[in-house]
């Protein structure tokens, strides 16, 4: 399974292409509309936000909401665009319009202006926003109906916000719940403690990022695999997780704290009770590169988002005289949304590696092929 996007931020429209998709998926279309919808929402989000209603228009490979084994196109118009047409045309723009020089610190304004030989940062900025993820949301929900007909479920919730940090452990029942919150957080003290961080960041024109976990429940044992680096699951997942934007660090299971306790403290032991299982779930469901039959644990740190309302000390590539980094407008932080996005792409990147071991033209081929494994 491949989804490729495309889409600038205030351009007319986020579009994707999916390929590999087996014929007669059911797609729930509410469903996708309902994950665009979260991945905008939760407390800290900008002005933005209140322009677009995310909605997915599907373009191709689907007849009467069944997948037809064809490439899979959709689109999601970006409303904003009315405002931008005449900066952001592809034709007859008015490129002096809207021209940022002052190029944000932890943005890929600079090196991507000196890497694609850009005077104008605005060239780099369009494509590198994170709004590019909601096409990454439709792939996502697409690839979860694919799983959720398996069995598969995914979820996640957010466990910090800066510094205020959520410490317990719960189960994905309850996860399933975190997204009622508007905070999506399980705490309900330390998420009011967040929106209180937040309300003051908003204030001072500063950001916060944080911690998100995801969970997959419900997948059999043995996908990835331990034969070749580039086919390990946590290799593919933790990449996927990596590739979204403020993403600065991914760990599976008991991840960085493993490496302070002792191997009769970090292994989970094993039983057999009908099946084998572990007493627990330290390795975050994944051993030796493959599932292990557990639940999948993956946690992100993602960064504070790199637009500020103050600004940052920077230059301006126009004089390359010191200047203050400019902001609009900007979201004070973005972890729900990053929540929804990580449900997607480890959902995408876990559908290609199940795809992969199953093959299948069709969904009743899929659905024989997965039952009929151990
Ligand atoms: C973003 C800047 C902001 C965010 C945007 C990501 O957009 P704007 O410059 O239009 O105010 O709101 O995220 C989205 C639009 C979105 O849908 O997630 C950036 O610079 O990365």
């Amino acid at each position: 399974m491949k989804l490729t996007t495309a889409g600038e931020s205030h351009g007319k429209a986020l579009v994707g292409i999916i390929e590999g998709l087996p014929s007669n998926l059911k797609i729930d279309i509410a469903e996708i509309n309902k994950y665009l919808s979260l991945r905008q929402s939760g407390y800290g989000r900008g002005a933005r936000q209140k322009i677009e209603k995310d909605e997915v228009e599907i373009l191709s490979g689907v007849r009467n909401l069944l997948t037809l084994g064809s490439p899979l196109a959709f689109e999601v118009k970006n409303k904003d665009y009315e405002n931008w047409r005449e900066v952001m045309a592809p034709e007859g723009a008015d490129t002096d319009k809207r021209k940022l020089t002052c190029v944000r610190p932890g943005h890929a304004d600079l090196t991507g202006a000196i890497k694609y030989d850009q005077a104008d940062a605005r060239n780099i900025l369009e494509r590198a926003s994170a709004r590019e993820t909601a096409a990454r949301v439709v792939g996502g929900c697409i690839a979860r109906q694919y799983l959720k007909a398996l069995g598969v479920e995914i979820s996640g919730y957010v466990k910090s916000v800066g510094n205020i940090i959520d410490p317990n452990i719960y189960a994905f029942e309850s996860v399933l719940k975190a997204k009622e919150s508007p905070l999506f957080m399980l705490d309900k003290e330390r998420e009011a403690e967040a929106k209180k961080l937040l309300d003051k960041l908003r204030t001072d024109g500063d950001t916060a990022g944080g911690i998100i976990e995801i969970r997959v429940k419900g997948l059999k044992s043995g996908f990835g695999s331990c034969m070749q680096y580039s086919t390990k699951l946590d290799a593919i997942l933790c990449a996927a997780i990596m590739s979204v934007q403020a993403i600065k660090g991914v760990e599976v299971g008991l991840g960085f704290g493993a490496a302070t306790l002792l191997g009769s403290e970090v292994h989970d032991e094993i039983f057999f009770d009908g099946g084998y299982k572990r007493k627990t779930n330290n390795a975050g469901g994944i051993e030796g590169g493959m599932s292990n039959g557990e639940e999948i644990v993956l946690r992100a740190a993602m960064k504070p988002i790199p637009t500020l309302m103050k600004g940052l000390e920077t230059v301006d590539i126009a004089t390359n005289t010191p200047a203050q980094s400019a902001g609009e407008r900007s979201d004070v932080a973005a972890v729900c949304a990053a929540e929804i996005i990580l449900e997607s792409v480890v959902a995408f990147a876990l559908a290609d590696v199940v795809s992969r071991r199953l093959g299948g033209d069709n969904m009743r081929e899929v659905l024989e092929r997965y039952r009929a494994l151990r």
